[in-house]
């Protein structure tokens, strides 16, 4: 029986080479209105659908494969004889290959179409014939994209589409239909929520709300979230080798992670890394606000250097003394332009991403002489209002933490810090917002010197800083992230020298805290808010 082959794009590139290669094989060409005209003018033999299921394309063409003559065709199961009995009952003959590429709903919306232009870009006869085909991947090959026609046509003229191969396309028809649905329901979703959002020209306001008996951040929360997710970068891997891995931005076209970012050379950014960078943009532009040079260093997506400085060399000079060693293939950024002396310093030291807003052409020279090395062109990172992380089969949703606002600054104890003290505690603070818990900071001179991440005990956190610190702890101020719940965290930074501390406050114990703190000499700054970061 001859072989059959339903080809059905959207984008004709190189789709008539490929059919002439099929037709040379043997194979009939069925197809839709404009891929027929194309086939034709390329002179290459093709059957219009219409002729296969006895129906015309109708509906303005809505409806053009969606029938039992081919869909039968392609589904089919074809070792099974009683399915091959109906087929010859119905009149319907098997489909050896099917060829689809899709409306193009995610470039009509893109280019900011009217509703109704989007809608009837939604494909529905494509994304069937694509998933019937991949179905039945034993015995159909289906080709989702012009990238496969070459390896596709290959193997054919080798007699046959190999399992392994259909398997793969199959999945990959599989992923492009969930790649597309995902982009209608984004772009639905937004509409839906444009919808939700009250009138304010008095018509439909929103319901008078007191705010006593409002939930905090009712309004901020919805009852169910309608955000989907594209892909935007396949990982080599995840946080380890044997886990498969992708990053995946909010769809819809949002400010993310990567946007506005280009990777000038190196390799490709991988899981680890993009987390990492995520933890480096967030603490500088933390620190960047105050219009000071910023530098930053980022190892396992905590900070083991931050500094600023009038000059940007010399911010990254001291957050690279900070912790030398932790810094040994870690993720630097920066919040200005690196030049070639800059760019000389950096290269001393192994560093997996660089990140800034631009580098030099002779900067870029001596980067190229370390290929491995990742390079990041970036402006400073937007943070969304709120920020979620993932729990066994959910989302725990929460507003972005942010320093600025409302954090107060209250003294407590009768010892003043000094003016340099004072900006050297708020620069301590800010880095410590960004250090997982418990966080504990030291800091001297606008640059970490001692940093504590990550311990489950503050005392330990405090002594881990403290050890880092060695000679420099002395005359160094220290934050906490959250209060210290009895007086030996602080008494393990006074005994080092630690002259200054800023903490939330609100233990239980905090008279004895700062009893201690007055009885050492030291000065403390109550913010009455903490900043956990987990
Ligand atoms: O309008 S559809 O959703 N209804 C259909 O039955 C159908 N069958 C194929 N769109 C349908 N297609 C799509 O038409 C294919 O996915 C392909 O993108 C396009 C090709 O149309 P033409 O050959 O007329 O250019």
């Amino acid at each position: 029986m001859r072989r059959r082959a339903l080809v059905s794009v959207s984008d004709k590139r190189g789709v008539a080479a490929f059919a002439r290669r099929l037709h040379k094989l043997g194979f009939e060409i069925i197809s839709t209105g404009g891929t027929a005209r194309a086939l034709e003018e390329a002179k290459v033999p093709v059957t219009q659908v219409a002729e296969v299921t006895g129906a015309p394309e109708m509906l303005a063409g809505r409806v053009k494969t969606l029938h039992p003559r081919i869909h039968g065709g392609i589904l089919a199961d074809l070792e099974d004889p009683e399915q091959v009995v109906e087929l010859v009952d119905h009149d319907i003959g098997p489909i050896d290959l099917v060829c689809v590429n899709l409306y193009p709903f995610e470039e009509t919306v893109a280019g900011g179409a009217e509703e109704k232009e989007a809608i009837e870009q939604i494909d529905i006869g494509g994304p069937t014939l694509l998933r019937a085909a991949a179905k039945n991947f034993k015995s159909v090959t289906v080709v989702p994209s012009p990238s496969f026609y070459k390896e596709v046509a290959a193997e054919m003229e080798l007699g046959q589409v190999e399992e392994t191969t259909r398997r793969r396309l199959a999945l990959e028809a599989f992923r492009r239909t969930a790649e597309y649905d995902a982009s209608i329901s984004a772009w639905l979703a937004e509409r839906v929520e444009m919808e939700a959002v009250p009138s304010t020209n008095g018509t439909a306001a929103a319901p008078e709300q007191s705010l006593d008996d409002a939930a905090a951040g009712d309004d901020v929360f919805p009852e169910t979230l309608t955000k989907s997710y594209e892909k935007v970068l396949p990982l080599r891997y995840g946080e380890n080798p044997h886990q498969a891995a992708a990053y995946y931005a909010e769809a819809g076209g949002g400010s993310h992670l990567l946007t506005g970012v280009e990777r000038l050379q190196g390799r490709p950014l991988s899981f680890n890394n993009l987390y990492d960078v995520d933890a480096a943009r967030t603490l500088l532009a933390d620190l960047s606000e105050d219009g000071r040079a910023a530098a930053v260093i980022i190892k396992h997506a905590n900070p083991c250097g931050a500094a600023v400085a009038d000059d940007l060399a010399e911010a990254y000079g001291k957050a690279l003394a900070s912790d030398p060693t932790s810094a040994f293939g870690g993720i630097v950024a920066l919040g200005g332009p690196v030049d070639g002396e800059l760019a000389r310093e950096i290269s001393k030291v192994f560093t997996e991403v660089l990140i800034s807003p631009s580098f030099s052409e002779e900067a870029r020279k001596v980067f190229s002489e370390k290929p491995n090395m990742t390079l990041l062109q970036a402006g400073p990172i937007e943070r969304p209002e709120l920020s979620a992380k993932p729990v066994a089969g959910g989302l725990l949703v929460q507003e972005t933490d942010r320093v600025e606002g409302d954090d107060e600054y209250e003294l407590v104890t009768s010892v003043h810090p000094s003016p340099e003290g004072l900006g050297d505690l708020l620069f301590a603070w800010k880095v410590a917002k960004n250090v997982k818990s418990n966080a504990i900071v030291l800091v001297r001179d606008g640059a970490t010197v001692g940093i504590g991440a990550g311990q489950t005990s503050r005392v330990d956190s405090s002594e881990l800083a403290v050890r880092k610190a060695g000679e420099r702890a002395k005359g160094a101020v220290a934050a906490s992230d959250a209060f210290f719940p009895f007086a030996d965290g602080v008494e393990a930074l006074a005994k080092a020298g630690v002259g200054a501390v800023i903490q939330p406050g609100g233990s239980k114990r905090d008279a004895e805290v700062v009893e201690a703190a007055d009885r050492r000499g030291l000065s403390m700054v109550l913010t009455k808010r903490r900043h956990f970061l987990h």
